[in-house]
């Protein structure tokens, strides 16, 4: 299944992977190019060796959906995944005067009064976010990331493509097309952007009535990241299917650069020593047709029983 294929990948990478640095310091063991296969119809594959909240995944691909690229919709639906990344934009500002905050990510990890200091910030910043609309808008947002290049790729005609109804559009019209891709990788926005897209592109695939979606992802944090993007494509494969009233396939997970954190090894082997569970069902509200119309209500997961989960600091 796919879930042995997530652990194998795991396990190879702790067997194989060459320890090399990476940019926030940590440390790595990784190797490079690996692919995994997903059978949507086996359930839907969400890990079950720890508990991977499903409600973050959801609304962090609703918000990719929305086209939106400001951390406060998130924040709203109480979701801190990307807080991280809009705070480092903040506190390098020249309108940030508290405490210094340089490297905060490690920072935090090795120095208990600095993460006091540290905390009280980020929760202060998160305030501003919610509270404060001229904050949110110059310090919420994180950049032309996904939901801009998805839903309003800028050309150099002064226009806009909006590469996800694209895509809906060529699918339904053009089933057997080789060309039903969507990218996030915009070479001219990648400085803009608070973190260059890790899933970079990905393309459908009709056949037999059913749609297949592939992924590439350039950088893969496998103990974080990885599990969370499985999920989002699977829950974006499950929604485009219904929106063409056509079957769910498989998502194939194609990696490049594919790592395990050095401060993530004791957490992976946890992980390794349990068994695999009984995959969750996925329920979409059928009433709605289009995918811009979902809401986090619209979508729900049932039978879900994962083993507890296993907490890990995130490389910033
Ligand atoms: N940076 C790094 N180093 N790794 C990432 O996976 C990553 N992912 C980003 C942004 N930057 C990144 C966006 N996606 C978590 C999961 C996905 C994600 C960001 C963060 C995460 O921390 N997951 C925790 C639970 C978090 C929570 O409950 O709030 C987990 O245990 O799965
Ligand atoms: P990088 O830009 O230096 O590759 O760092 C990005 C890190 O974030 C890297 O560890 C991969 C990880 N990541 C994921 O695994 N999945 C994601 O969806 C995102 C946004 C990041």
């Amino acid at each position: 299944t796919g879930e042995q294929a997530y652990l194998k990948l795991c396990e190879s990478i702790l067997n194989n992977g060459i320890k090399k640095e990476d940019r926030t310091n940590t440390g790595t063991y990784s190797i490079f190019g690996h692919q995994m296969r997903f059978d949507l119809r086996d359930g839907f594959p969400l890990l079950t060796t720890k508990k991977v909240p499903f409600r973050l995944v959801a609304s962090e691909l609703l918000w990719f959906i929305k086209g939106d690229t400001n951390i406060r919709y998130l924040l709203e639906n109480n979701n801190n995944i990307w807080n991280e990344w809009a705070f480092e934009k903040w506190v390098k500002s020249e309108k940030y005067n508290g405490p210094d905050m340089d490297d905060f990510g490690n920072r935090s990890q090795q120095d208990p009064d600095f993460n006091e200091k540290y905390k009280e910030q980020m929760s202060r910043f998160k305030e501003k976010i919610l509270h404060d609309d001229d904050f949110a808008n110059e310090f919420g947002d994180l950049g032309a990331v996904y939901g801009k290049q998805w839903r309003e790729w800028e050309t150099s005609k002064n226009d806009t493509i909006d590469q996800l109804k694209q895509v809906i559009e060529s699918i339904r019209s053009k089933p057997d097309s080789r060309r039903h891709i969507v990218s996030a990788w915009n070479p001219e926005d990648i400085p803009s952007m608070a973190l260059p897209p890790c899933h970079t592109l990905f393309q459908f695939y009709v056949s037999e009535g059913k749609l297949s979606c592939q992924l590439y992802q350039r950088s893969a944090d496998v103990f974080l990241g990885v599990p969370f993007n499985i999920a989002s494509y699977a829950l974006l494969t499950h929604l485009i299917a219904h929106e063409t009233n056509l079957e769910v396939g498989e998502f194939v997970h194609t990696l490049g650069d594919a790592h395990i954190y050095t401060n993530h090894v004791e957490q992976i082997n946890t992980q390794l020593a349990r068994v695999t569970r009984e995959l969750p069902t996925l329920k979409i509200n059928k009433q709605k047709k289009s995918i811009f119309d979902f809401e986090l209500t619209d979508v729900d997961l049932i039978d879900y029983n994962p083993h507890p989960v296993i907490k890990a600091p995130i490389a910033v």
